[in-house]
């Protein structure tokens, strides 16, 4: 599987940790997808619309062999298929799947922008992509993924929630 992403997890309506377990489970369901990494899940202040709930964010590492446009549509699908509807932007979500980066590439169609936009200004997401790969480097961006995090303004918003390792252990997939 020769393309490596890096997809961002985010669920603030319902059983929050039911719909990013699900959507990983969905996800790497499919045979050209493979689960390599994830980090803990946070529990995260809501950014850009604030008059809604807390958000479990969480980000995930994959291969596959899926172009950047098919691994998109496949998010997209997954949302839909755990009852995602689009109302206000940046609202409440059941399920929102972000490509963070995909290889080191920078793909800009209508559809897609990878590098993802806001990933460097949102702790929400630079928080556990730090846990997972603190030598990470966002196509475009030259500072270290610890500095970028060190001038946010929303870190104290990010909480740990469940830690992928310690006592409260978070397993979304069985082996
Ligand atoms: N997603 C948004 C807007 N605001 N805030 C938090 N805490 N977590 C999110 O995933 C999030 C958000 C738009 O995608
Ligand atoms: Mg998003
Ligand atoms: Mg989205």
């Amino acid at each position: 599987m020769e393309n490596t992403a890096f997809i961002a997890l985010g669920s603030n309506i319902g059983n929050r940790y039911d719909n990013i377990t699900s959507a990983i489970k969905l996800l790497t369901s499919h045979s050209n997808i493979k689960l390599v990494n994830y980090s803990s899940i946070y529990e995260t202040d809501p950014v850009g619309y604030e008059d809604q709930d807390l958000f479990l964010n969480m980000v995930i590492e994959i291969q596959t062999v899926l172009s950047a446009m098919e691994l998109l549509d496949f998010c997209l699908k997954t949302e839909l298929d755990l009852g995602r509807k689009r109302k206000i932007r940046w609202g409440p979500r059941t399920i929102d799947i972000d490509i963070l980066t995909f290889n080191q590439e920078n793909i800009e169609t209508e559809k897609l922008t990878v590098p993802h936009p806001r990933m460097a200004e949102r702790a929400f997401v630079m928080v556990p992509l730090i846990e997972i790969n603190p030598n990470h480097r966002i196509p475009g961006v030259d500072k270290p993924l610890n500095l970028l995090l060190n001038e946010l303004p929303d870190k104290e918003g990010v909480r740990i929630w469940k830690r992928k390792n310690g006592e409260d252990v978070f397993e979304p997939i069985e082996n």
